[in-house]
């Protein structure tokens, strides 16, 4: 669990936060991973949006609550939970039911997750190439400046390496942008990912089993961002194809995934550009 101390939090307004309170941004993969579990939970809870197109993330406002920059946050009663995966086990604990992690699995699913979170890097490259697209840097340098400069820089008492990983990946992307050598990279690994998954879905009809859990809705959120940039899900893996359709349509998953239609529109122009210039994802990760 990763619950900050006291000495990580700047943002000291937070500390009198009373009930569930979420700061997020809607079309981050994480924070629409949290919101699904906290609408299957029925959990109620209060509204932050942090504008991470705006680079809101990285004022100090923000950084003064999670040092790492990152959405989402949880605060509960005060208290300030950071890590996705960390906040979802969190409140499974706190509010037990409707059950979403299978008693006696509770390790093996953490384990799970663990290995979700750890290609969330290569989500994002895939996304920012095939999907958001931008036409410059994603993030400028001041912002940039900002996120360096602003927070505590520690979690849980210790300085703490993230955010540099964070900016790092950034500036990356402003000198060299998404590659094609990047993106099949990326591409190749959710392909064996997928893979493994068609191969669970073919026994049972979720993930873990018989029964709905975190890890069906961590997996629909990837799949689903990635059929957004045109990664051929049902023909590579069609019991997946099956699984993402099934789960995206229920309402508590569609309302959060849902793309207004000026960003819909936006991603159509970009589709058609890479399909003109060869450039789609399938041909790209050479699928
Ligand atoms: N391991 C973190 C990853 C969180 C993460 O990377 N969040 C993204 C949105 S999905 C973010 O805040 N990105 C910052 C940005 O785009 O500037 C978690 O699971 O909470």
């Amino acid at each position: 669990m990763v619950q900050l101390v006291d000495s990580d939090i700047k943002t000291r307004e937070v500390l009198g936060w009373k009930g569930v309170h979420i700061l997020h941004f809607m079309g981050s993969s994480c924070s629409q991973k949290l919101r699904i579990f906290l609408n299957l939970k029925g959990i109620p809870w209060e509204s932050h949006l942090v504008d991470l197109f705006t680079n809101e993330n990285f004022r100090p406002w923000f950084l003064g609550i999670n040092p790492r920059g990152l959405v989402p946050v949880l605060v509960h009663d005060g208290a300030v939970h950071i890590e996705s995966n960390d906040i979802i086990a969190y409140l499974e604990k706190t509010f037990p039911t409707p059950k979403l992690i299978p008693a006696g699995h509770e390790n093996e699913v953490a384990a799970l997750l663990k290995h979700e979170d750890d290609l969330h890097l290569d989500l994002r490259t895939l996304s920012f190439r095939f999907v958001f697209n931008p036409p410059g840097p994603p993030k400028p340098a001041e912002a940039l400046q900002s996120y360096a400069a602003s927070g505590s820089g520690t979690v849980q008492g210790l300085q703490d390496r993230e955010k540099q990983v964070q900016i790092e990946f950034w500036q990356r992307a402003a000198k060299e942008g998404f590659t094609d050598e990047r993106a099949r990279a990326s591409a190749q690994k959710f392909r064996a990912e997928f893979d493994a998954l068609d191969k669970r879905l073919a026994q049972q009809p979720y993930l873990m089993g018989n029964a709905l859990s975190v890890l069906d809705i961590a997996w629909v959120i990837y799949a689903h961002r990635l059929s957004l940039g045109g990664y051929p899900i049902a023909r590579l893996h069609p019991r997946v194809g099956v699984w993402l359709d099934n789960l995206r349509a229920r309402p508590e998953f569609a309302k959060e995934i849902g793309m207004p239609p000026e960003a819909m529109q936006r991603l159509e122009t970009t589709r058609s550009a890479q399909v003109q210039a060869g450039k789609t994802l399938e041909m790209v990760a050479g699928f």
